[in-house]
């Protein structure tokens, strides 16, 4: 079984101005495409592995051949990650619901989870993510991940994240990385952070 890239759920410029549309096709197009790609290659060797789902495959790295190993961190990270990160963007979706009341419950407030949230965005050095994530008591943390690595492989369950890599922001945000994370904040499909989150606590 091949991995696939998967379609995006919006026209490449759904997310303008906030997002835009040359970034987006090339962010999906082909950033994603490439992750999927060498994900493939690396399986090659290994057709048992083929009929697992990215996320099986990267929640035990240690179970994975050692000569495919960093491919499948990093590829199969890239895979997921972005995987996530195309359903949980939507323009003009407010936080509601559970979500809402477990952010509330956790961090006191919203801005202050908000806040917490885009200082650990904008203090990671070189390329990673920021998460919302579900921990392994089951509470909510936010946490940053280098490179593709996913919280999946430390045993957390992603509810909410964001890409870091330059490749996502830098055609429209060149190096203001604030401006980036302060407008993603108008993206955020709550529905589906809301719905990642109660999957997350079955
Ligand atoms: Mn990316």
């Amino acid at each position: 079984m091949l991995h696939l890239l998967p379609k995006l759920p919006y026209a490449s410029d759904a997310l303008e101005p906030y997002i835009d549309e040359k970034t987006m096709e090339i962010h999906h197009g082909k950033h994603h495409q490439t992750y999927v790609d060498k994900l493939n290659k690396a399986l090659e060797k290994y057709p048992k592995l083929q009929g697992k789902s990215v996320e099986e495959l990267i929640k035990n790295l240690d179970l994975i051949p050692e000569d495919i190993r960093t491919a499948v961190r990093n590829h199969g990270g890239g895979h997921a990650n972005h995987s996530f990160f195309w359903l949980i963007l939507k323009k003009g979706v407010e936080p509601s619901g559970e979500i809402l009341k477990a952010i509330n419950k956790k961090f006191n407030a919203f801005d202050a989870f908000k806040e917490e949230f885009s200082t650990k965005a904008t203090n990671i050095f070189g390329s990673g993510w920021c998460w919302l994530i579900l921990n392994e008591k089951g509470e909510l943390e936010i946490v940053t991940t280098g490179n593709q690595d996913s919280p999946i492989s430390q045993g957390k369950i992603p509810v909410l994240g964001l890409d870091l890599w330059e490749h996502g922001f830098y055609l429209k945000w060149q190096s203001n990385k604030k401006g980036y994370i302060d407008n993603w904040w108008n993206v955020i499909n709550w529905k589906q952070v809301e719905k990642n989150y109660k999957m997350a606590k079955k």
